[in-house]
């Protein structure tokens, strides 16, 4: 099996080759997250941060999927500069190496790649590690490598993202919030603005989304709605 095929399903056996055969991930422990991490946007474009920035977001994602080589580069230095400039905790999805280079607060990995990034890297750069999860064996196996948060998802059915996991619903996400006390919990999925009270209620430390502000009317105003609707 190459590494990467033993990602691709969700089944027990498919994981347990990965937490006995790959110890040297079991020993990491990244840096926590700053408290309070509340409203997490998802963006692709480093303009973004200065429409959003100015509100009063604490933790913002950069995903870019359709930029390389220079073009990538400038792109996440920009985002960086800005983020630096309003003390905002800026994750990397992805370009953990980018990242490490050009000295962003966080990545952001996905199961499927934390075989191939160089985690001990990350961690002496001193770079925080947000990691998706979307089933209990991938919420089990992200938990033994000390991440700086958890993301869960997809809690609700999404467009933005294709994947082969059914919506993990508010009581999957209820239960492990309760059961992980010690790493921030992400929600992450289908949460839109009518959405964010229920997802709030469940107690979770930030709700991250993309398209309830990057492709709403005024991006600006649910933005704001949706951190006012948190604090409730
Ligand atoms: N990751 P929206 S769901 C990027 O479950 C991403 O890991 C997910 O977009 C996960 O807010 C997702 O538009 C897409 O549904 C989130």
């Amino acid at each position: 099996l190459q590494p990467k095929s033993l990602f691709s399903g969700t089944s027990m056996i498919q994981y347990l080759p990965l937490i006995h055969g790959h110890r040297d991930l079991l020993d990491t422990h990244f840096l926590p997250c700053e408290p309070g991490l509340g409203l997490y946007p998802v963006v692709d474009r480093a303009e973004w941060l200065t429409r959003l920035l100015p509100l009063g977001i604490r933790i913002i994602q950069l995903r870019i999927k359709d930029l390389s080589g220079q073009a990538l580069r400038e792109e996440i230095t920009r985002a960086i500069h800005i983020s630096e400039d309003y003390g905002v905790q800026l994750f990397i999805n992805d370009y953990w190496q980018l990242a490490i280079e050009l000295g962003a607060y966080g990545v952001h990995l996905g199961q499927e790649d934390l075989l191939e990034a160089d985690l001990k890297a990350i961690e002496q750069a001193g770079l925080r590690l947000g990691v998706s999860s979307h089933c209990y064996f991938e919420v089990a196996r992200a938990l033994t490598i000390n991440p700086s948060y958890l993301a869960y998802g997809p809690i609700y059915h999404t467009d933005s993202k294709q994947m082969p996991w059914q919506p993990q619903g508010l009581q999957q996400l209820s239960f492990w919030k309760k059961n992980i006390q010690h790493i921030p919990m992400v929600a992450i999925g289908g949460i839109k603005l009518e959405r964010i009270s229920q997802v709030a209620l469940t107690g979770v430390d930030s709700i991250a989304m993309i398209s309830a502000i990057t492709q709403a009317e005024d991006p600006e105003l649910v933005t704001e709605t949706m951190m006012k609707e948190m604090e409730l």
